[in-house]
């Protein structure tokens, strides 16, 4: 039982499809007078082997009169409030971009900008590499490496969960920068640049520190284990510094030839100094081989591990070739060579950035990458886009994700599958192929606001029903009621393996259905940086494409 609508809204432009689980007639009524504006049947979406659940389609597609409306079924069941309008996501769109500034380390956050959410600056003691921690070294040697943003309920910091978000927010703007003109208030709003690439650059000069002489990056830096639920003023632990894994050395060297050809315009100085770091990265990469990374014993901080390098490295030479070409033949050798192996393409996780690679490519105004290359990275981007597209269309909660795919974060999986049919509508010349990959996208929007099993909105805030109890230590421990706006929750897991989830959760239930909204569940209902970054992509597309 229940209706299952996207709670935010609607663009005038699109489809709209709610979801029930029993046939019905329906009307959508207006808020203001209680009238109805349409009326219609649900018809038969099939049954849904990630939800367990036979659905049936409320289609209201029709209704392109701008307000506020509710459902109201024949068996008087009512749904969530919804808007219909033009620009629905632009508050969203802002929240979710807030929500970075409020993960920031290294400095207070201020009621001018924060609200109530404030605290006193945190983890501002110098970091010390790891094995001199391990062998209790006296006088270890102490390095400055504050600044960047937690990664996610925990107060770590990892370079490839870093990079992988930044990449997303760089991108977005890169491709939509009309849909990033918004102040979201920050210290830094009203200056000579946009507030994305701000908030970005914060953790930019983060990650710029965790690149060694050599070229090389540390993996991440955290405490030895993670803190108790304090606010982080109060975590007093150490820093550590990690060792180097190639995954973040090639994530690095991507990442920072992307914002040396962002930030030019802006802030010409730093753009110099992150492609020098990049053309150095670049080099330690041509001479290492792969190099992973695991915890040492004791240690529980998140480890990111990953047993294939070759898609951070097709990542970033295509990078450093659309932005550095002709500075070393060695970039378009080796794109040649990761684009003929074995590896998926199409992916925008922080296991497999494969799919990065595709702005770097297909996106390059200049062609450095040949036809050859071109196509069959076009033609991968097709193929999977196709297969999310029919899977969207036969029915259900029409979602490109079978049961297998509500991993630990599905959420992002979601966001990355809908970056991806984004991409397609993108590159689509006709329009309606185009508008048909950018429907498709969007029902994995309205998916995280409320068009799913649960009915629950997975952004803080944001929805009649949204969730309120994220896996993040200042929300827990700053004895605020309701969490800070703007954060998008892990999402079900199929196999949950935190305490309370698997309390909570019996046996058996359709993996659309494994998520509890509890402070305790890390395993479905923590925050990331990562979880946000392609949900502002995607709201930044839809802001955009949406109005026109
Ligand atoms: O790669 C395999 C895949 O081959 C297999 O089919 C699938 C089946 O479950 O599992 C895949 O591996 C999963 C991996 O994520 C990649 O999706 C692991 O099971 C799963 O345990 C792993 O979860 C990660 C989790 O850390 C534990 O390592 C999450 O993606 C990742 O988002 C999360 O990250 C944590 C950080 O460690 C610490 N900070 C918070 C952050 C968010 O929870
Ligand atoms: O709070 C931690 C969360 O950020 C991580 O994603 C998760 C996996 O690394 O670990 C959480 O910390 C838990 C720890 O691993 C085990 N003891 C309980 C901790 C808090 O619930
Ligand atoms: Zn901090």
């Amino acid at each position: 039982m229940g209706i299952y609508v996207n709670q935010v809204g609607y663009p005038v432009q699109g489809t709209k499809i709610a979801i029930t689980t029993t046939p019905c007639n329906f009307q959508i009524i207006n808020t203001g007078n209680h009238k109805s504006i349409y009326d219609g049947v649900t018809c038969d979406g099939g049954f849904d082997a990630s939800a367990g659940d036979s659905t049936y389609h409320i289609d209201f597609s029709e209704v392109k009169t701008p307000g506020t409306y509710y459902i109201l079924s024949g068996n008087r069941e009512k749904s969530p409030v919804f808007s219909v309008g033009n620009h629905v996501y632009q508050n969203l769109k802002c929240d979710l971009i807030k929500a970075l500034y409020y993960q920031r380390c290294g400095c207070g956050l201020t009621a001018e900008y924060a609200g109530e959410y404030t605290h006193a600056p945190c983890h501002t003691a110098p970091s010390i590499f790891l094995q001199d921690f391990i062998d209790k070294v006296a006088h270890p040697e102490e390095f400055d490496m504050t600044g960047g943003w937690h990664d996610a309920g925990d107060y770590g910091r990892y370079s490839t969960a870093a990079a992988v978000a930044l990449a997303h927010l760089l991108y977005a703007y890169e491709l939509f920068p009309e849909s990033f003109h918004e102040s979201v208030n920050i210290p830094e709003s009203g200056n000579h640049m946009p507030d994305i690439l701000n908030e970005c650059l914060y953790e930019l000069k983060w990650l710029l520190k965790m690149q060694a002489e050599d070229g090389g990056v540390y993996h991440k830096l955290t405490a030895f284990c993670h803190a108790d639920f304090v606010m982080p003023e109060d975590d007093h632990d150490r820093f550590l510094i990690y060792p180097v894994s190639s995954m973040a050395v090639a994530d690095f060297a991507a990442v920072m030839a992307l914002a040396s050809r962002i930030y030019k315009p802006f802030e010409p100085a730093f753009a110099e100094t992150a492609l020098a770091a990049a053309r150095k990265s670049w080099k330690w990469l041509l001479e290492n081989p792969y190099i992973g990374f695991h915890n040492p014993a004791g240690s529980n901080t998140g480890e990111y591990d990953d047993e294939c390098d070759l898609d951070e490295r097709l990542w970033a030479s295509a990078e450093l070739l659309r932005t550095d070409f002709g500075y070393d033949d060695t970039y378009l050798e080796k794109l040649r060579e990761y684009t003929f192996a074995d590896i998926s393409k199409t992916d925008f996780g922080w296991t497999d950035v494969s799919g990065l690679a595709l702005f770097g490519i297909l996106f390059d105004p200049n062609h450095h990458a040949g036809d050859e290359i071109e196509s069959i990275m076009e033609k991968a981007l097709f193929e999977k886009s196709g297969q999310y597209l029919s899977m969207i269309e036969k029915g259900g909660y029409r979602l490109g994700m079978s049961p297998d795919d509500y991993v630990w974060g599905s959420n992002m999986v979601v966001a990355n599958r809908s970056m991806l049919l984004i991409l397609a509508s993108l590159l689509s010349e006709q329009k309606e192929t185009a508008d048909k990959y950018k429907n498709a996208a969007l029902e994995h929007l309205h998916y995280l606001l409320g068009k799913n099993a649960l009915g629950i909105s997975y952004v803080t805030g944001h929805g009649e029903h949204a969730y309120k109890n994220p896996h993040n230590r200042p929300s827990v421990a700053d004895g605020i009621e309701l969490p800070m706006p703007g954060f998008v929750s892990g999402g079900p897991f199929k196999t949950p393996c935190d305490e309370i989830a698997m309390k909570l959760i019996p046996a058996g239930t359709p993996p659309m259905k494994c998520h509890v909204d509890h402070i305790d569940s890390y395993s479905t209902n923590e925050i990331t940086i990562y979880w946000n970054s392609p949900v502002i992509f995607m709201t930044a597309f839809f802001d955009v494409a949406c109005n026109s």
